[in-house]
C-alpha cells in the first residue's frame, strides 16, 4: 500500500482528527524527545568512556633507553605526561616491572606528572583507579625515598602515599571517578615508575552537561516561530 492510498483511507479519531493530523501535531514533540534521548545516550556513552576496559602503559614501546619521551605520546590512551624538573627520560634494566623500560626524570630531578584526558583530546578527564610500580636499580633500596600524590580536577589532594625505602606498588582507588592528576616524586636518583594502569577515563560531570546541552540544541535546530 502506497502513502497516497494510506492518506485516502485515513482513520478518524473520536476528536475528528485523522491519524495523519495527529502525527503532524505530535511530530515536533516526538522529535524533541528523540533528540533528548539521543543526547542522554551520548552523555551516558561519554560517562562510560573509551575504552571500556582498563588501560596499561608499560613504556616498553619506546625504542631506546636513555631517550626523552614526548609528553603527548600516550594522548590517544588518555594520558598526558609532564615533569616539574628536568625532562622525562626512559630508563631500563632487568629491574623494571615490565621489561625493558620504565619512566623517570633525568637524574631523578623533579617529578613525573600523569594527567588524564579524554582519549585523543586535551579535554580533562578523571579516573577512579590508578596504579603503578616504583622500581629501582640501586643495590641499596633503603636509600630510596619517593612520594606519590593524587589530585582531583580542582587541584585538591585526593590521596598520597610516601615510602622511606624500597620499591613498591602504588594504587589509588575511589568509589567514584575523581582522580585527574598523579604526581610521582622520586626523592633520590636510581628509580622510576613502570606499568601505569588505570580504568576508564571519563569527563568531568560539568563537561558532560555542557556537551549534552550543546548536542541537544544543535540537533534540535532553530526554533520555528
Ligand atoms: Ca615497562
Amino acid at each position: 500500500m502506497s502513502n497516497e492510498e494510506h492518506d485516502s483511507t485515513a482513520v478518524t479519531t473520536p476528536r475528528g482528527n485523522t491519524w495523519s493530523e495527529l502525527t503532524t501535531r505530535l511530530c515536533p514533540f516526538a522529535r524533541g524527545n528523540a533528540v533528548a534521548i539521543a543526547a542522554v545516550a551520548i552523555a551516558v556513552a561519554l560517562m562510560a568512556g573509551v575504552p571500556a576496559n582498563g588501560t596499561v602503559i608499560d613504556f616498553d614501546d619506546v625504542p631506546a633507553q636513555g631517550q626523552s619521551i614526548a609528553y603527548d605520546r600516550y594522548k590517544s590512551a588518555g594520558v598526558l605526561l609532564g615533569s616539574t624538573g628536568l625532562a622525562l627520560e626512559i630508563k631500563g634494566g632487568s629491574w623494571t616491572n615490565t621489561l625493558p623500560n620504565a619512566l623517570g626524570t633525568i637524574d631523578g630531578n623533579g617529578s613525573v606528572v600523569i594527567e588524564f584526558v579524554l582519549p585523543g583530546t586535551t579535554m580533562p578527564g578523571v579516573v577512579s583507579t590508578v596504579s603503578f610500580y616504583i622500581v629501582t636499580w640501586l643495590s641499596q633500596p633503603s636509600a630510596i625515598q619517593w612520594a606519590v600524590e593524587a589530585y582531583d580536577l580542582a587541584g585538591n589532594p585526593a590521596g598520597s602515599i610516601a615510602r622511606t625505602s624500597g620499591p613498591g606498588f602504588v594504587t589509588f582507588a575511589y568509589d567514584h571517578a575523581d582522580i585527574h592528576r598523579v604526581v610521582y616524586s622520586p626523592l633520590a636518583n636510581g628509580q622510576a615508575m613502570d606499568t601505569l594502569t588505570f580504568d576508564t577515563v571519563v569527563p568531568e560531570p560539568v563537561t558532560v552537561l555542557l556537551l549534552t546541552g550543546a548536542i541537544f540544541f544543535v540537533a534540535r535546530g532553530p526554533r520555528r516561530s
